[in-house]
């Protein structure tokens, strides 16, 4: 079995792995004790990837829980499936890092590194095959920002040859609990081009419209919106958790996805989406999901990705849909939107199913989007961040937890490459067509030449 160790870190790291599991266990038969039920083979064959096996056949998750300060940890504990967490993976400090990188970081963060190191080890130890680990934060906060930066940099380093994935949550001034998010989400970003083999961006402001115009929610609560990322963590990691053929462990996934290793940042999309009055009058169908996947309603970062170009793409289905009604669907798609995948990587979108679908839905989809629009989401971002910095607002914040101003000048730089390397992306080849005009544009070109010489 090739194992997974997962690390939940801050408050909305937690809150959004607390979901994960609670929406996988349910998927995979699990009760709130740990023990498994019924008699199908399929939800049983892999648990492996995810769970440790405890004494007495209880499935304890993989999961390390830390956070600067108790009151998530406790929320976790206290909730559905909070028995079914092994208490020594609970790491906690002593007070919060105060929506500050800087805490998370360098100083109360720091501090506690080791004791999170320590239980990791533990952690890859009993696993025989360990794979790589999956990360779930906001980088919008202290404590999943900063320390959870710590943390992959130390990553990084120790289990050089693994694969770090992180679900990385993005702050909108639209679900935002403080003016200096933008500072702890460049100075995240910047670390994981570097540190993150591959990371799925959830963004908050999407999130907001996605319940606010399409499900008709007007005031969405966290918990509205985590269980919606909940759903999409658990249709990502399908393939990893049930036998197939497509993306079946995180090395296959960047494989896939990526054409450059710095190049590694998804967006998520998830379907079918509606109204719970109109899920009532209308079934969905095969069609229905392929059509919305594409739709920029259902994708969870808040641009149009026609601004840009699709690099690659993974489509999970789930449950009974057609395979070849999927695959004439995708064609047409691609063919009547050419311009919006770029033509130097063929076959741009993989796709997978999964019999068996999530708990509650008979039909599903899960995309995930390797697209040059990206750089509208980390512009965005820049752009709230360097009219802070320009004036050198809340620096003091930062600096008096022993950090560099030059440090915010680097991480700008190290966003404005990444925005770079995928606006070069974004340049088309050019097709067979054009490179005959050229040749014969070039050809009339020589003959000219030709002709004036003699
Ligand atoms: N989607 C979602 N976002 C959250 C949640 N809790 C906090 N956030 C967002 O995360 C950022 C704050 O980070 P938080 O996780 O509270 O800080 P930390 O505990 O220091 O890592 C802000 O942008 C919040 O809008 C949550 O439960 N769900
Ligand atoms: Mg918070």
């Amino acid at each position: 079995m090739r194992e997974i160790v997962s690390i939940q870190i801050g408050q909305c790291g937690n809150k959004i792995g607390e979901k994960f599991w609670e929406i996988i266990s349910e998927e995979h038969n699990i009760n709130r004790c740990g023990h498994f039920y019924g008699n199908s083979y399929l939800p049983y064959q892999r648990l492996g990837v995810y769970y440790e096996t405890g004494p007495q056949e209880i499935f304890v998750p993989r999961s390390i829980l830390v956070d600067l300060d108790q009151a998530s940890l406790n929320s976790v504990k206290c909730g559905l499936y909070g028995r079914i967490f092994n208490p020594d993976c609970f790491v906690v400090g002593r007070c919060g890092a105060g929506n500050n990188w800087a805490r998370g970081h360098y100083t109360e963060g720091a501090e506690l590194i080791e004791s999170v190191l320590d239980v990791t080890r533990k952690q890859v130890e009993c696993c025989d095959c360990f794979q790589g680990f999956q990360m779930s934060h906001s980088i919008g906060g202290g404590t999943g920002s900063g320390m959870g930066s710590l943390l992959l940099n130390k990553l990084k380093e120790e289990y050089q040859d693994r694969v770090v994935n992180t679900f990385s949550v993005i702050p909108s001034p639209k679900v935002s609990e403080t003016v200096v998010e933008p500072y702890n989400a460049i100075l995240t970003l910047s670390e994981m081009i570097n540190d993150t083999d591959e990371t799925v961006c959830i963004d908050n402001e999407a999130l907001y419209d996605i319940f606010y115009h399409t499900l008709k929610l007007c005031h969405p609560t966290l918990d509205d919106l985590n269980h919606l990322i909940g759903m999409t963590m658990s249709g990502i990691t399908t393939g990893f958790r049930y036998p197939g053929q497509l993306n079946t462990d995180l090395r296959k996934l960047m494989t896939n996805m990526c054409p450059y290793p710095r190049l590694h940042f998804f967006i998520p999309g998830f379907a079918p989406l509606a109204t719970r009055v109109s899920e009532a009058y209308r079934k969905v169908t095969t069609s229905d999901l392929v059509c919305q996947i594409f739709d920029c309603r259902n994708q969870m970062a808040a641009f149009d990705p026609h601004c840009g170009r699709y690099l690659t793409c993974a489509a999970i289905f789930r449950g009974l849909v057609s395979s070849r009604e999927i695959e004439q669907q995708l064609m047409a798609i691609q063919e009547r939107n050419a311009d919006s995948f770029a033509n130097w990587v063929p076959n741009n979108i993989k796709t997978a199913i999964c019999d068996i679908p999530p708990r509650g839905l008979k039909l599903s989809a899960t995309f995930i989007s390797n697209t040059t629009a990206i750089q509208i989401l980390f512009r965005r971002l820049l752009d709230q961040y360097q009219s802070m910095f320009q004036k050198r607002a809340f620096i003091h914040w930062y600096t008096g937890e022993g950090m560099e101003e030059h440090e915010f000048k680097s991480a700008e730089e190290g966003v404005l490459g990444i925005i770079d390397e995928y606006n070069c992306c974004n340049e088309q080849d050019p097709t067979d067509d054009e490179i005959c005009e050229l040749e014969d544009e070039s050809a009339t070109e020589e003959e000219e030449e030709c002709n004036e010489k003699c």
